[in-house]
């Protein structure tokens, strides 16, 4: 009895002081600072000094001693040196006579040196920015178990701006957002200002993301009103300090709409007026504004089309508006009209490519990676390379509007790299899509990417553990295009969980395996944009009925008894020409073309022999059956897991991945289903029939799927 009161009281007094459970329900992102193993939390600085008083400077200090008291489980430091950081004008990093002059704004410098015999790694920069990236740099090391002596790493971002797009409505709702409302609670702000913008601000600034345009495309003339700039304010005063610029979407009639002009006109002298007054009253109440993005001319869209005015001449107004601030205008080149004949892939190229040199210096043309829309694999844009005179940015799409909401597990990185790396031959061989929109191509003094943002109000912030993952791609591929997805994809294993090896090889083997599998149960060998009506969400290759051609997915696949795919060759759209020569013609080739877009380019028979021999229809058909079978290995590999993941986030993931798995099922039986009525061609030997008749899937109806 004695003993067992013993034990009781002991397991009573280690309830009481061991440390409350953290709930790892995701909100920490890749910036979790749990305990280190002993031997790594001993290496660890004792102190971090600041050599000077700045707000970026201080947001970067406070960072790091976040992260070494959470390394540490709350003991004090054991006295391993100091961490010092600051710009040459602190006096302490001065003396240290170091090398910045080439790490431009935002290059920081990370160095071991020794001060009166103690151990201490410096972090400098020119402007306080470089610093603050310097400090993450120095917590991924930390995290992730690697050497902190003997450093001398530099490094500088290779693009200027690197922004996020929230599609966020002022009424909180999020355009193909999965993750929950809007983080923008724009009721309450600007007097409310939730303290998550900074664990926002300190999540992008990790990644070293330096701006974000806070509202959808789709934009509410409201946003510029004095109210809503009010509010804006508010949040940039939050981000300030991390780096971060705010930007707004403008709608392109708010003249009209809110200035009482007959005109939106854009050579109009009464609306280039009230730009400027526009600009002025921003600047006024947010000095450093980042400036404008716009859809013009685009689903509906207002834009200087309108007035039989070019791209340039809209773009040009509100350049000048903003031109004497500082600021910019994000133009996108993301339009096509239903009046427009012409194949839908071709519209954008046939609309910016005359008026390139025509734009205003402080102008770029973002463009989405590829020419339809954001598909689970496109072919690069023709408009990279082809215009030289114009500096150019990629936009990608991390939310994954086509790609299985949030509860897929797919990968991004893998595809935004195949973008980038993909070679425009614009100036000859190696005039990869990242050379152009880093500006080196061309010598431009900007340059840029966005990505179309996964964030929301969601506690784990983008629905699923797994989409951070493509946040954080996102903002190390914008850092550096050139970045290795792979090794991304470990760095964030290794940060989000465990640096352990055995956890981050197989779910990097994982991550990387995931959007090829996406890609072969929706839209395989090429197809494009599937996916039911309006919401996106799941399969509907046999719609044809909407208003729009271009809307409907019959337009895209174009299957009929004799064979699929769109022949974008010279025999058809001939959107092959948009590309420089060499590309021209391997695109022309169907030999050529590669069977991963061989149904983008060319409409072959279902008899066509692909490389191994097989029927195109067969090869289509178990490409489907890869997908499946892709996820049910994903889940194998995730059931492998467990062991090095919490409870919380492991079991949330397995639930998703079974959501994928019966998704993926629905996406290949209903798809099989479809093109085997329209190819009148046998499943080939072996090959499970479809669970349901075809009827079946055309009568599924999902109202309330989310974010449309
Ligand atoms: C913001 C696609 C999406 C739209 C989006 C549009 C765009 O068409 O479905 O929701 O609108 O792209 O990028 O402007």
């Amino acid at each position: 009895m004695r003993r067992l009161i013993a034990l009781m009281a002991a397991l009573f007094s280690v309830a009481l002081t061991a440390p409350p459970a953290l709930a790892e329900d995701g909100y920490d992102l890749w910036l979790r600072y749990r305990p280190l193993p002993a031997a790594q939390s001993a290496a660890l600085p004792a102190a971090v000094l600041a050599g000077e008083q700045d707000p970026t400077i201080r947001a970067a200090a406070q960072e790091l001693e976040r992260a070494l008291a959470g390394y540490r489980g709350g003991q004090a430091g054991s006295g391993q040196g100091a961490i010092l950081l600051g710009t040459a004008s602190a006096p302490q990093i001065a003396a240290q006579r170091l090398p910045l002059s080439g790490l431009g704004e935002e290059g920081y410098l990370l160095r071991s040196v020794t001060v009166g015999g103690k151990p201490v790694t410096v972090i400098a920069a020119n402007r306080p920015a470089g610093v603050l990236y310097g400090a993450y740099a120095l917590i991924r090391r930390m995290q992730l178990g690697q050497p902190l002596a003997g450093l001398d790493i530099t490094d500088r971002p290779k693009v200027k701006l690197r922004i996020l797009n929230h599609w966020d409505n002022l009424d909180r709702s999020v355009e193909r957002g999965y993750s929950g409302q809007s983080i923008w609670d724009w009721w309450r702000l600007p007097d409310a200002k939730d303290p998550r913008y900074i664990d926002y601000a300190r999540a992008n600034a990790s990644l070293g993301i330096n701006g974000t345009v806070l509202n959808n495309v789709n934009a509410k003339a409201e946003s510029l009103t004095a109210p809503y700039i009010a509010k804006a304010a508010a949040v940039a005063d939050t981000l300030r300090p991390y780096g971060i610029k705010v930007y707004l979407s403008a709608r392109f009639s708010a003249p009209i709409e809110l200035g009482g002009l007959k005109t939106a006109d854009p050579l109009d002298p009464a609306v280039r007026a009230w730009w400027k007054a526009k600009a002025d009253e921003i600047y006024r109440t947010i000095p450093d504004f980042g400036g404008f993005l716009v859809k013009a001319n685009s689903e509906g869209q207002p834009g200087p089309r309108d007035y039989h005015r070019t791209h340039a001449d809209g773009a040009n107004a509100l350049a000048a508006a903003v031109a004497p601030h500082g600021g910019i205008v994000m133009w996108r080149a993301f339009v096509y009209a239903e009046t427009d004949p012409e194949d839908r892939a071709k519209q954008a190229y046939t609309e910016f490519k005359p008026v390139d040199g025509k734009f205003a210096d402080n102008v770029l043309v973002q463009v989405k990676n590829g020419a339809i829309d954001f598909q689970p694999r496109e072919p690069f844009h023709p408009l990279f390379g082809a215009m030289p005179k114009t500096p150019m940015m990629v936009e990608f799409q991390i939310t994954k509007e086509y790609l299985g909401f949030s509860t897929h597990l797919v990968y991004l990185g893998g595809l935004f790299a195949e973008t980038l790396e993909a070679d425009t031959f614009a100036k000859g061989r190696g005039s990869s899509v990242a050379k152009v929109i880093d500006g080196s191509l061309d010598n431009h003094r900007m340059s840029g990417i966005a990505g179309v943002a996964n964030i929301g109000s969601d506690r784990n912030w983008s629905g699923s553990v797994f989409d951070q993952a493509n946040w954080y791609a996102f903002g190390r591929l914008a850092w550096n295009p050139n970045a290795d997805p792979r090794a991304v994809a470990g760095e964030w294993a290794g940060l989000t969980f465990t640096p352990d090896p055995a956890f981050v090889q197989p779910t990097v083997q994982m991550m990387m395996a995931s959007r090829q599998a996406a890609v072969d149960y929706m839209t395989p060998l090429g197809l494009a944009h599937l996916m039911a009506t309006g919401h996106h969400y799941g399969p509907g290759p046999w719609v044809s009925d909407l208003a729009r051609p271009e809307w409907n997915p019959t337009y895209y696949h174009r299957a009929d008894a004799k064979g699929i795919g769109f022949d974008r060759t010279r025999t058809g759209s001939n959107a092959v020409a948009q590309y420089a020569p060499p590309v021209a013609r391997r695109f022309a080739d169907p030999d050529k073309t590669g069977e991963d877009l061989l149904l983008w380019f060319h409409h072959v028979s279902w008899d066509r022999r692909m490389a191994d021999g097989s029927t195109l229809w067969d090869t289509l058909v178990r490409r489907y059956d890869r997908g499946v079978a892709g996820v049910a290995t994903m889940r194998r590999q995730w059931d492998a897991l467990r062991p090095y993941v919490d409870a919380e986030r492991w079991e949330h993931t397995a639930s998703f991945l079974a959501v994928q798995q019966r998704e993926a099922q629905w996406w290949r039986d209903a798809s099989i289903a479809y093109f085997r009525s329209i190819s009148g061609r046998p499943l080939p030997a072996g090959v499970a029939e479809p669970a349901h008749p075809l009827d079946w899937y055309k009568a599924q109806s999902f109202p309330f799927a989310p974010g449309n």
